[in-house]
């Protein structure tokens, strides 16, 4: 455990904004590993995921969220949840957005504004911008909402991110550590399993499969020297099993090998995976199915 000191300072800083901004990305800057699941398609992630900076000083436990939608399936209202839940218990709020966002979710913005901590607005990607477009983006988020801070960064090329923590810290409440100063996030491996397997489908597939896709664990055993996981990946249709399977299952083989590597070099031991791929009909809006999920 930290020894923490009078002045050591704890809490929860809540990273919320639109799909595809770049959440998952800054996450993975700001605390140094590819932990949360990052991809050019809109909506990847879809549970709240903590993960944890440890400094003699200070522990902030940052969450990253889904995206803010309008929802189509009740999948997208359990993500919603977990958005609105980070809510209640956020220290600061950081809202992200990008540098061509200038249409606001007015329900969002009045949530937001409606919070007594502390809220940054992180606008990402700058690196594709001008300097004048640049000006513009801060000038527009100003009329926005009442921010304590503006920071332009760029979370893919690291760009002004040291900034981001200086600046929690100076906000930070005082208190004593949330977690044990070794643990990097609340979320276990199992759990990560499955996120390594939905990215390499979110990487290998297109159109409406990785949307259409849920990842399961049938089995999960540790060995001396081997870890063997029997992985299921649900769809919604029997269409879509072929299109996952690929022709004479060349598409489901490159997608198992990759995760199975991946997965390898996650837990540090040699894997055995096998995966299985079955049709549930309408998961998305069956909230049975959702619970066993993790919805
Ligand atoms: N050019 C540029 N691209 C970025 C930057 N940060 C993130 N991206 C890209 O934006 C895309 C979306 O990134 P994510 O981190 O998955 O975005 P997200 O907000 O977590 O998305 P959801 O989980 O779908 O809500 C990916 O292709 C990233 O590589 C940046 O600073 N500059
Ligand atoms: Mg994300």
């Amino acid at each position: 455990m930290n020894t923490p000191t009078n002045s050591f300072k704890a809490g929860f800083v809540n990273i919320i904004g639109k799909p595809n901004v770049g959440k998952s990305t800054l996450l993975n800057t700001l605390i140094g590993q590819d932990l949360s699941v990052v991809n050019a398609k809109a909506q990847t992630t879809r549970h709240r995921i903590k993960a944890i900076i440890n400094d003699t000083n200070y522990q902030i436990v940052f969450s990253d969220t889904p995206g803010i939608m309008k929802p189509a399936y009740k999948l997208h209202q359990k993500m919603l949840d977990a958005v609105d839940e980070t809510f209640t218990d956020a220290d600061i709020i950081m809202y992200v957005t990008e540098m061509r966002d200038t249409r606001p979710d007015e329900e969002w913005m009045e949530k937001i504004k409606m919070m007594s901590v502390p809220k940054f607005i992180v606008i990402n990607k700058m690196d594709t911008a001008t300097e004048p477009e640049l000006h513009a983006a801060i000038d527009f988020w100003k009329t926005q909402n009442a921010w304590n801070e503006i920071i332009p960064i760029s979370a893919l090329h690291k760009f002004n991110t040291n900034l981001i923590i200086d600046k929690i810290v100076e906000y930070l409440p005082e208190g004593q550590p949330y977690f044990d100063d070794d643990k990097l996030t609340d979320r276990n491996d199992r759990f990560f399993v499955t996120e390594i397997i939905r990215e390499r489908i979110l990487a290998n597939y297109q159109k409406e499969i990785p949307y259409s896709v849920e990842v399961g664990l049938e089995s999960y055993k540790e060995e001396k020297t081997i870890t063997k996981i029997h992985a299921v990946i649900f769809v919604a249709r029997e269409s879509q099993k072929a299109i996952i399977l690929g022709h004479k299952g060349a598409s489901i083989k490159k997608t198992a090998t990759e995760a199975r590597l991946k997965i390898e070099e996650f837990i540090s031991q040699k894997v055995f995976l096998e995966v299985t791929i079955k049709v549930k009909p309408n998961w998305r809006d069956d909230d049975m199915a959702l619970q066993r999920f993790g919805y």
